[in-house]
């Protein structure tokens, strides 16, 4: 991610999940925050979703 326009395209990818209620990207750390349901997403499904939008994912628990 390089600027926040990045940082968009990626929160909405993620807060077009279904089980996402919130996500923050910023782009100069490179981190999501993200708050979801584990009970309708995985952290896979929330890095599948940042790849398809055009960028690596690594999911790490918090
Ligand atoms: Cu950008």
């Amino acid at each position: 991610m390089k600027c926040d326009g990045c940082a968009e395209t990626v929160r909405g990818a993620l807060q077009g999940l279904g089980g996402v209620t919130e996500a923050k990207v910023d782009h100069a750390s490179g981190f999501a925050d993200v708050t979801y349901d584990p009970a309708k997403v995985t952290s896979a499904d929330l890095a599948a979703a940042v790849e398809k939008a055009g960028f690596g994912a690594r999911p790490q628990e918090a």
